[in-house]
């Protein structure tokens, strides 16, 4: 009997699936391929139900001979395994981004003459409404708010992009990109607090207040599903910290990142060519297990952010703080430095993870910008944060725009570097 193999990377079965399975029977005896959860997050979306019940699911599919695991999204694998006559997808394969899928397909079917079968793709009401129930349940804060500790054991490294309204918030939950043949997304936000003040033209020295701070992350969370970690600065004083803590968690964020500073905080990357005063170890312990005692989820991280290295106060203070921080409750250290090279990151990283090999660690490349993410994850380093990119490049775009419509007296000239109002308005989702 012919093999016909389809793989499946979703949470609910419907109609589309079942119709691809019944096409499938008329060829032969029916593989179904499931997703693994680390494929399925890096290709489509965190998956709502295990990887157990996904493989149960489709195992009750009447007319499904065999199930196996998919673990990557190129068929590779699972081709040279059980060598089908045919694969069959839905022809929503046949355009870019699926399109290198399908090409991938075609050519390792090529070698032994495999064939593809596309089969209409199945959109209606009722797929629309089962897809958008999976986003909603996604943006629930009881779900959102413990995807960061799932994130961090299924990623290598888990990729974090700065956003600061709906729309950076857009950007980062639908950016897809297929490159060498592998897919790939960001995981979760940062809501940097140098960029939510840019973007409301104030300089990042905690003037712009925690409610509007918290304004932004609502934006943000009525629009997206991915993990949300906060820039909480100093955390302020201990007493407003508590409160900080409990509304995040409300929220459905995951994380909040304080820093171990006192006074004006300026931003780090001034480095010490400003006034910055460090905490002291016992005085940001006391503000960590406060803050950790109110935590009511265990879902929630309350991660220390050591600025040594940026204030010049060496290594060894710094991996001092680091045991002090995690000793006193923090579920995460961030090291930060603005030195144009990693060296001083990689070293902390390998003498902390010698001690620890569990505390997760964070890290913000944006002076550090030649080190690579899998360069990182080999040092230990679990979260990445690109926390001022979209900002650092929207900024020249909007002002060189301005520019000239100011230089022509008309808007004729930059229309050829403009995004065309359509496909802005594709990226918003309407109910
Ligand atoms: C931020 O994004 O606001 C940060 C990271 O705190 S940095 O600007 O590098 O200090
Ligand atoms: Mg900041």
């Amino acid at each position: 009997m012919k093999k016909v193999y389809t793989c499946f990377c979703t949470d609910v079965i419907h109609e589309g699936h079942l119709n691809i399975i019944n096409e499938a029977k008329k060829y032969g005896e029916v593989i179904v391929g499931v997703l693994s959860d680390e494929a399925m997050i890096r290709f489509n979306r965190f998956p709502t139900v295990t990887f157990q019940e996904r493989l149960e699911m489709a195992k009750n599919i009447e007319g499904v001979s065999r199930v196996i695991v998919q673990d990557e999204i190129m068929y590779d694998k699972v081709i040279e395994e059980i060598r089908p006559d045919y694969v069959i997808h839905g022809n929503n394969w046949e355009t870019p981004p699926l399109l290198s899928i399908r090409n991938n397909v075609a050519s390792l079917l090529a070698k032994f003459g495999g064939e593809i079968i596309d089969v209409p793709y199945t959109f209606n009401e009722n797929v629309a409404l089962i897809d958008q129930k999976i986003k909603e349940k996604l943006s629930m804060p009881e779900y959102r708010r413990k995807r960061l500790k799932q994130l961090i054991k299924l990623r290598g490294i888990v990729k974090t992009l700065e956003v600061h309204s709906g729309l950076t918030g857009l950007i980062a939950e639908k950016t897809v990109v297929e490159h060498d043949g592998e897919f790939d997304q960001f995981d979760a936000m940062w809501i940097s607090s140098l960029c939510d003040s840019t973007a409301k033209g104030k300089p990042d020295i905690e003037l712009v207040d925690m409610t509007s701070r918290f304004r932004t992350i609502s934006d943000v969370t009525e629009v997206t599903t991915k993990p949300i970690i906060f820039d909480g600065d100093t955390g302020g004083k201990t007493e407003h910290l508590v409160y900080t803590v409990r509304t995040l968690e409300r929220m459905g964020v995951s994380a909040i990142i304080i820093e171990d500073k006192v006074g004006l905080k300026k931003n780090s990357l001034f480095g010490t060519d400003v006034e910055q005063t460090q905490d002291t170890i016992e005085h940001f312990c006391k503000k960590i297990s406060t803050a950790k005692k109110v935590q009511l989820t265990d879902d929630f991280m309350i991660i220390a952010r050591i600025e040594s290295l940026i204030l010049e106060k060496g290594m060894e203070d710094a991996l001092e703080r680091a045991r002090a921080f995690v000793k006193a409750g923090a579920d995460g250290i961030m090291i930060h430095s603005r030195k144009k090279n990693p060296a001083e990151i990689l070293e902390f990283c390998d003498k902390f993870r010698a001690e620890d090999q569990t505390t997760p660690i964070v890290v913000v490349p944006s002076s550090f910008n030649t080190v690579t993410e899998a360069e990182l994850a080999q040092h230990g380093v679990n979260i990445v944060i690109y926390a001022n990119q979209l900002t650092r490049s929207a900024f020249p775009a909007m002002e060189a725009t301005a520019k000239d419509i100011l230089r022509y007296h008309r808007a004729k000239e930059v229309d050829d570097r403009l995004m065309p109002i359509k496909k802005i308005i594709s990226l918003i989702d309407e109910l």
